[in-house]
């Protein structure tokens, strides 16, 4: 079971109603029109494309905490998306979670992190993001429950009834590392602050480099034997390399840096899911974020820099 994957199993996830604006629901599909599966196959994958997502009728049948909005909706994204990335786990496949917006991880890193822990292996989960997306209904200034995933997951209250009677798999906040935290909100730096949680925002960026930054997340999986998922939430880039995100924070991370990441990453062997999440391609540039979301991916699993094809803008000889 140590042996690496072979199978990528993609999901949709068109869910839009956690975020700020109108757009992540287009997501998939852009992901798709940028050539995600055909990438993966050509990295010698075998994918199976699972389609979108789709949720049943939504019921107000209980409670709704303070502070959140379409709790209803978020809530029976997140129990339908659990259920799938639980047997899509089990299936040994490593599963791409595509957004969609942020607040699907509730479901999807619960339902792999359900696997694993029958399992017997702990799971890692690294943000990849310019927001902590540690709110909870008390801490939260929008409501928005995009904001709130990563505080899910870590088992923090407010959101106890989300998973109705599903098992809350949750990763305690040790195993939990930000990175690229550029934007956090008042109540939840002290939150993050109480529980400890590993940030390697972009200050510590600028001073040592993502390397250093991501290989010690390496080691520390490595440690327990863990395994690791990527949430992945495309406003880390700049918004000069990612403008199709809703909520763009400046002095995100180049280019480069989110490729040596994901590349890193690779080398390491220890991914097992993927969220990639928050493209809004209403708000794209000719399709650009999803294209560098798409290498990004790429990177991930094993396209080699040096790998590429010769763009086609490339001069060639008069024949
Ligand atoms: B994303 C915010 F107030 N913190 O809670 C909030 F700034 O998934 C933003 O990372 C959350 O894009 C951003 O609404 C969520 C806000
Ligand atoms: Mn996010
Ligand atoms: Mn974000
Ligand atoms: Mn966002």
């Amino acid at each position: 079971d140590t042996s690496k994957p072979s199978r990528i199993a993609l999901l949709g996830v068109p869910i839009e109603i956690g975020a700020s604006q109108a757009g992540p629901l287009m997501g998939p599909d852009a992901l798709r029109t940028a050539g995600i599966a055909r990438l993966l196959e050509q990295l010698d994958f075998q994918v199976d494309d699972h389609g979108n997502l789709a949720i049943p009728q939504v019921v107000a049948d209980g409670p709704v905490p303070a502070n959140t909005r379409f709790y209803d909706e978020v809530k029976t994204w997140t129990r339908a998306l659990s259920e799938r990335a639980y047997w899509l786990a089990h299936s040994g496949a490593i599963p791409i979670f595509m957004g969609g917006d942020h607040s699907l991880s509730m479901g999807s890193i619960n339902g792999v992190a359900r696997y694993w822990q029958e399992k017997g292996r702990p799971l890692f989960a690294l943000w990849v993001d310019a927001h902590a997306d540690y709110n909870t209904p008390a801490t939260t200034i929008t409501g928005n429950m995009h904001g709130m995933s990563a505080a899910f997951l870590c088992g923090e209250p407010g959101l106890d009834d989300l998973l109705g009677g599903l098992p809350r798999a949750s990763i305690p906040p040790d195993q939990l590392d930000l990175i690229g935290t550029r934007s956090v909100d008042p109540l939840e730096r002290k939150l993050l602050r109480q529980r400890n949680v590993s940030i390697a925002d972009m200050r510590q960026i600028d001073e040592f480099g993502v390397a250093v930054l991501t290989r010690r997340v390496i080691e520390r999986v490595r440690a327990k034997n863990g395994v690791l998922h990527v949430s992945f939430d495309v406003d880390f880039l700049d918004p000069a390399v990612a403008p199709g995100v809703g909520t763009t924070v400046p002095g995100g991370a180049t280019y480069r840096e989110a490729h040596l990441i994901m590349e890193l990453l690779h080398d390491s062997g220890l991914v097992r899911s993927l969220d990639i999440v928050e493209l809004n391609p209403f708000l794209d540039e000719r399709g650009r974020t999803a294209r560098v979301a798409v290498e990004l991916i790429g990177s991930l699993f094993g396209l080699q820099i040096t790998d590429r094809q010769t763009p086609s803008n490339a001069v060639l000889p008069e024949m």
